[in-house]
């Protein structure tokens, strides 16, 4: 079993990092780490922080990389003492700040990367409110609170954020094709990297819950013929997203370590095995 937990959640603006985060941080009992929520938390506070970050998450533009890299690890070095795993949620999302990460030799046990079509989240920001001093988030279409624009805790007002207006949006999802993007490939590279494709947060749930459990347990997944009838034991998958595909497949025959590509091994083994 990992004992202590260490997942990050990749994914352009809008794409559910902070739901699917939610419901991980629960499911699992991990301490939830958001670089966005950390910011806005500041500028409301007025700290120098967040004076620093004001105008440019209101304008959807990038923190430099080394303000950000600071203020996330001191966050990381506060959780060092915690007995609970963590996830980061919205850093790192440029590859100067991943390998400051590995300069820093925070290591990370996967790194789920939401993949949504662009028109699904232009609609969803349209539609989201939140309640900042507290973080909750909702969305007049998928969970909309129980009074129109109220907090269902406090009551209080609800607000839409300054970085939702359309003209912002677009450029914050331009901004991720040329700076984030590239993390996918930095750690697919590292076998860390497991992409979930669909457009509601129900659908990627169930997915990427079974496929963090995965990560929970050394026990065997499943034994069963691949290529040239042999048995092998499986003990990771590297597998899943709402279609079809398969980057690959890491598994032991006694004490060696094999990696298949995911043309080595059928759609039907999949299909057998993984329901996919
Ligand atoms: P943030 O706060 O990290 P973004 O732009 O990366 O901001 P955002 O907007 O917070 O990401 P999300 O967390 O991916 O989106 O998505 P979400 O909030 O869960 O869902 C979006 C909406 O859709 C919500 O209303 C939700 O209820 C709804 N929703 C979810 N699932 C579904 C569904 O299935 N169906 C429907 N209909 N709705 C759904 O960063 C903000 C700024 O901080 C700075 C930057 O300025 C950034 O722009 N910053 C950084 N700068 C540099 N480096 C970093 N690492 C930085 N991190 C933050
Ligand atoms: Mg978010």
């Amino acid at each position: 079993m990992a004992s202590k937990l260490r997942l990050i959640v990749l994914g352009a603006p809008g794409s559910g990092k902070g739901t699917i985060s939610s419901r991980l941080v629960k499911e699992f009992r991990l301490s939830h780490l958001s670089s966005g929520d950390l910011l806005r938390s500041h500028i409301q506070n007025k700290t120098d922080i967040g004076l620093k970050a004001k105008d440019l998450v209101a304008q959807g533009k990038l923190l430099p990389d080394e303000f950000i890299t600071r203020v996330i690890l001191q966050e990381l070095q506060k959780l060092s003492g915690d007995k609970r795993g963590w996830l980061l949620d919205g850093f790192p999302r440029t590859l100067a700040q991943a390998q400051s990460l590995d300069t820093s030799k925070v290591h990370v046990d996967r790194v789920i990367n939401l993949n949504v079509p662009f028109d699904v989240i232009v609609n969803r920001l349209k539609h989201r409110w939140v309640h900042p001093p507290s973080g909750r988030v909702y969305n007049d279409e998928f969970n909309p609170p129980r009074v129109p624009r109220k907090d269902d805790v406090t009551g209080d007002p609800l607000v839409q954020r300054a970085d939702d207006s359309e003209s912002v949006v677009l450029s914050r999802l331009k901004i991720y094709e040329t700076q984030t993007k590239p993390l996918i490939e930095f750690y697919a590279k590292k076998n860390q990297c497991v992409t979930f494709t669909g457009n509601t947060s129900d659908y990627l749930w169930p997915l990427i819950k079974a496929n963090v459990a995965t990560l929970n347990s050394s026990t065997q997944v499943a034994t069963t013929n691949v290529s040239g009838g042999r048995k092998e034991d499986f003990i990771e998958t590297v597998t899943h997203t709402g279609n079809y595909f398969c980057t690959s497949l890491i598994f032991f025959e006694g004490s060696t370590k094999y990696q298949l590509q995911a043309e080595n091994f059928s759609k039907i083994f999949l299909v057998q095995k993984y329901g996919i």
